[in-house]
C-alpha cells in the first residue's frame, strides 16, 4: 500500500532572536520539502485499526501473537511512564522517554531470534524488554547507580550508547565478526543496530554504512525517525527521505510505517533473515514521531507546534492494535483489563526496585573499567581512596 505522507509543512528555520543567519551560509532556491514526496511507507495495519496486505511482506500472524504484541506495547509504554514519574519524583537522574516509539521498537524486537545481537541507543526500552532485560537494570543507568552495566551477552543486548551514532560501529565490526566466525548462511545470526534520525548526520553512522556495505555485512541499521534531534527537526538532517541515504552506500533501504506494530515486525523479519543469510545490509527507516520530550530535561513546546502533536495522536501504536483486536473478534474486553492490571503490576515492581537500588560505594567506580588493572589506573584508584580518607581524619580532628 502506498501512503503519501506529504502535507507536513515547511517550518521556518529555528534561529535565536536578533541571531544574524552565518555569513557562509549560502542562499538557498526554494526547494520541495525534502520528506514531502510521495515516498513508500509500508503499512500493514492503518492507524484506524484495519489490516492491509502488502505484496513485498505478507505476514501471518495468530490471534495470540497479535494478543502478545499488544501486551509488550501497553508494559513498555507503563514501564516509561513510571520511569517517567520517578524522575519528577528526583528518583532518577533523567529519563529519555520512547513514547510514541513503542511499535517501532516492539515490532523489531520481537523479529530477532535469541542469537541476533541487538545495538541500542539510550531509548531502546522496548527492544530491551523484547530481549527479556529486566526493565530495572535500565533505571540503574539513570538514576546514577551504574554505568549501565548488564552483561550484553545475557541477553543478546548491548549496552545503552549515549555517544549519537558511535553503536553503528560497533554493530558493523560484531557483524564483520559473525562473517568471520562462518555464522552466516542457513541458520545463520545478525545484527540490529538503532539510532536515529539525528544520528544519520554523524560521520561514524555513514562510516558504518560503507563498512557494512563493502563487507556485506550482516546487520540492519533500524533507524527510528522521530522527525527530532532534541530541537533539531529533520530537515535540518537530510535534502532526501532518509531510508534513500542508503542507496548511495549500495544496500537497500525501505521505509516502514513506525507506529503499525506489524509492518515493522514484518519488514525487519525480511531484514534480519536476508542479513542472516548472506545477503548483506538493510536500512530501515521506521517513521515515527517522538510524543514526549526528547528527555526529561526538555521542553518541547520551545519549539515545536502542538498541532503536530495533536496530529500524530490520531497514530497512536497502540490504540490502533486495540481496534484491530476488537474489530475482528480476536480478543474480549476482559483481556483489555487483564493486560492494564498486568501492566500496573511491571510497573509497580520496578518503582519498588528503583527505590530499593543500593547507591554504590565511591571506589567502586574503578571497577570493570579494564579487563586487567593498570598501573595508571590502580594509582587513580589509591589517589581517590586517599582523597576519601581525608574526610574522615577531617572528621575525627
Ligand atoms: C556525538 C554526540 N553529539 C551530541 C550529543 C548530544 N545529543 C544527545 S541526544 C542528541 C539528539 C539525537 O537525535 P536522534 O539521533 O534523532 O535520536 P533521538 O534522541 O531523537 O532518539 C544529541 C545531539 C551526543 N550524545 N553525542
Ligand atoms: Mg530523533
Amino acid at each position: 500500500m502506498t501512503v503519501k505522507d506529504a502535507g507536513r509543512a515547511a517550518r521556518p528555520v529555528a534561529r535565536a532572536p536578533g541571531k544574524r543567519a552565518p555569513a557562509a551560509e549560502p542562499e538557498r532556491q526554494p526547494q520541495p520539502e525534502p520528506q514531502a514526496d510521495s515516498a513508500e511507507l509500508i503499512q500493514l495495519l492503518t492507524p484506524e485499526g484495519e489490516r492491509v496486505e502488502h505484496p513485498d511482506y505478507p505476514l501471518e500472524i495468530s490471534a495470540e501473537e497479535l494478543r502478545s504484541l499488544y501486551r509488550d506495547l501497553v508494559i513498555v509504554r507503563r514501564i516509561d511512564f513510571e520511569a517517567i514519574a520517578l524522575q519528577r519524583q528526583g528518583e532518577l537522574g533523567i529519563w529519555a522517554s520512547l513514547l510514541g516509539q513503542e511499535a517501532a521498537q516492539v515490532g523489531s524486537g520481537r523479529a530477532l531470534t535469541a542469537r541476533d545481537m541487538a545495538f541500542p541507543t539510550y531509548r531502546e526500552h522496548g527492544v530491551a524488554w523484547c530481549r527479556g532485560l529486566d526493565p530495572a537494570k535500565l533505571l540503574e543507568l539513570y538514576r546514577g547507580v551504574s554505568h549501565g552495566g548488564w552483561d550484553p551477552k545475557e541477553h543478546n543486548f548491548h549496552l545503552y550508547t549515549i555517544v549519537i551514532g558511535s553503536q553503528t560501529l560497533h554493530a558493523t565490526g560484531y557483524a564483520m565478526g559473525i562473517q568471520r566466525d562462518g555464522a552466516v548462511g542457513e541458520d545463520g545470526e545478525a545484527v540490529i543496530v538503532y539510532f536515529g534520525d539525528g544520528a544519520t548526520s554523524q560521520g561514524d553512522v555513514n562510516e558504518a554504512f560503507i563498512w557494512a556495505s563493502v563487507n556485506n555485512a550482516p546487520v540492519v541499521f533500524f533507524c527510528q525517525n522521530n522527525q527530532w534531534a532534541i530541537s533539531e527537526p529533520l530537515e535540518r538532517q537530510s535534502r532526501v527521505p532518509l531510508y534513500q541515504r542508503a542507496l548511495g552506500f549500495g544496500f537497500p533501504g525501505v521505509r516502514v510505517d513506525g507506529n503499525d506494530v506489524l509492518a515493522c515486525l514484518a519488514v525487519t523479519r525480511k531484514a534480519m533473515q536476508s542479513a542472516r543469510e548472506g545477503q548483506g545490509p538493510t536500512m530501515i527507516e521506521a517513521f515515527t514521531y517522538r510524543m514526549g520530550a526528547h528527555t526529561t530535561t526538555d521542553d518541547p513546546t520551545r519549539y515545536r507546534l502542538s498541532a503536530e502533536l495533536e496530529a500524530w495522536k490520531l497514530k497512536d501504536p497502540i490504540e490502533r492494535v486495540k481496534q484491530y483486536l476488537i474489530r475482528s473478534e480476536q480478543a474480549e474486553m476482559a483481556f483489555f483489563d487483564e493486560i492494564e492490571a498486568e501492566a500496573a503490576q511491571v510497573g509497580a515492581r520496578v518503582r519498588a526496585a528503583c527505590l530499593n537500588m543500593q547507591d554504590p560505594t565511591p571506589l567502586s567506580m574503578f571497577d570493570d573499567v579494564l579487563t586487567a588493572e593498570t598501573r595508571q589506573l590502580a594509582a587513580e584508584r589509591a589517589g581517590f581512596a586517599a582523597y576519601l580518607e581525608s574526610f574522615e581524619e577531617e572528621a575525627v580532628r
